[in-house]
């Protein structure tokens, strides 16, 4: 199959044929039609624009280097993360497609997503080297190749995560940022809500008045910080990673301070939603690096009591470890502030988005965001978005044939109202986000 004779998601159409009423055996099928047809807004990636140059990652030997396939190779290798790390970015891509993709079936769900992209342009998926892949993504241009990949993929806008404290993006920011049409910033707070006893005086280097301890002045001035960076930025919401261990309130804690005290408020200022990821247990082992965190199961009382604290906000909450899904859903259920997003990380596999997007189906109709990409590599945005329709047309199919059986009449018309909910705009009603 070559680039352009992928089947990417087309435009919708409407006319009477979309009042019809579908008899069961038609639904799959229009269920599948709608989920190909409809553009969805990837709420959190880490992908960038090309403002931001070379941090910006696609291309063959980014995908094989990706930290999912960084911990399997370890499972089918014997070179160490040491030997490892000492590799150039190329001499890692061999040794991955070398151990992954020819001394084994590459059936796991990431290195399945390497062998989908390779397809989507045409490119051998069982070659023994990368020499073609590699002379593929060296002869396009970023311009181009990320409307066609975006284009293939289905999804109309990608929101980034833009760390105000990185030293890579800053220079980016404070000379104009970016304004790609279909790149939309995200405030990432890690570095200052978990991370301030090692950022704080990054803070107060650019004329913040902070101290270690974010007494006096510090909250009122990590606000008018925030409020800098919201100019700049111009971004759709806040968001921050936070530990399994989080708790909330916490008196000795100073993320638990600062959230309440500084960045919710902020929110509330500036209309924003803050996003809330939850459950990682950071570095577990750090000879892998970035693919050394784990997963652990969060005590959800934090959410509920952020929630109820604090109704004027909105939260976007995504939870990593399987066993906090249900309380997730039962929680929104009870707090219409909060709107549960995503099978986030290791939940991205089939077997866990699908039951977890029936429970939420069953608790919480279509008042959720199903899935977003977590894309790091530009290219994966084709198989993420590719896979979550393949996982949900099932599912959604299913929904309505019990409804269908319980009397209901089903049209693709209400198809389409779902599915526009699920992909676009629950999204957009969270963060006042508008199709331009
Ligand atoms: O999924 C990932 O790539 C993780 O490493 C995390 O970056 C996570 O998605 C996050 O946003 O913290
Ligand atoms: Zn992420």
């Amino acid at each position: 199959m070559t680039a352009t004779s992928i089947k990417s998601p087309r435009k919708n159409g409407s006319s009477a044929a979309s009042a019809r009423r579908l008899k069961s055996e038609q639904i799959l099928g229009e269920v599948q039609d709608v989920l190909a047809s409809t553009q969805v807004i990837d709420i959190h990636t880490h992908l960038f624009s090309p403002a931001f140059g070379k941090i910006g990652l696609w291309g063959i030997d980014k995908l094989l280097t990706y930290h999912y396939l960084e911990s399997e190779f370890f499972r089918s290798s014997d070179t160490t993360p040491e030997e490892y790390w000492k590799l150039s970015k190329t001499e890692r891509a061999d040794a991955i497609w070398q151990a992954l993709f020819v001394e084994n079936s590459p059936i796991s769900e990431s290195t399945r997503g390497v062998v989908a992209v390779l397809d989507a342009f045409g490119l051998p998926t069982n070659a023994s080297g990368l020499q073609e892949a590699r002379r593929f993504f060296g002869a396009q241009s970023i311009q181009s190749h990320i409307r066609k990949v975006l284009q293939i993929a289905g999804a109309s806008d990608v929101v980034m995560t833009n760390d105000p404290l990185d030293p890579e993006e800053r220079p980016v920011w404070m000379s104009g940022g970016q304004n790609h049409p279909q790149f939309h910033a995200v405030i990432r707070l890690d570095r200052i809500l978990w991370g301030w006893p090692q950022h704080w005086q990054q803070l107060a280097s650019e004329g913040y008045a902070v101290d270690e301890r974010a007494s006096g002045k510090s909250i009122d001035e990590v606000r008018r910080f925030l409020a800098d960076w919201h100019k700049r930025m111009r971004p759709l919401y806040m968001a921050v990673s936070l530990a399994d261990t989080f708790q909330f309130p916490d008196e000795r804690c100073i993320t638990s301070k600062l959230l309440s005290d500084a960045v919710l408020p902020s929110c509330r200022e500036l209309g924003l939603p803050m996003s809330l990821m939850i459950g990682v247990r950071r570095q577990v082992n750090p000879r892998l690096r970035l693919a050394g965190d784990a997963v652990g199961k969060a005590d959800l009382r934090s959410i509920e009591n952020l929630c109820r604290e604090f109704p004027e906000n909105r939260f976007l909450v995504s939870v990593l470890s399987r066993e906090n899904q249900h309380e997730l859903a039962v929680y929104a259920r009870k707090f219409n502030n909060l709107m549960p997003f995503g099978c986030w990380w290791f939940l991205n596999n089939p077997s866990i988005v699908e039951e977890i997007t029936r429970e939420r189906i069953e608790l919480l109709g279509t008042s959720f965001i199903p899935q977003h990409s977590d894309a790091r590599v530009l290219e994966q945005v084709i198989y993420k978005w590719h896979n979550t329709r393949r996982t949900l047309a099932p599912i959604l199919a299913n929904a309505y044939q019990l409804l269908l059986a319980d009397g209901a009449e089903i049209t693709r018309q209400k198809i389409q109202r779902d599915v526009n909910r699920l992909f676009r705009t629950n999204f957009q009603k969270w963060t006042g986000f508008r199709d331009e």
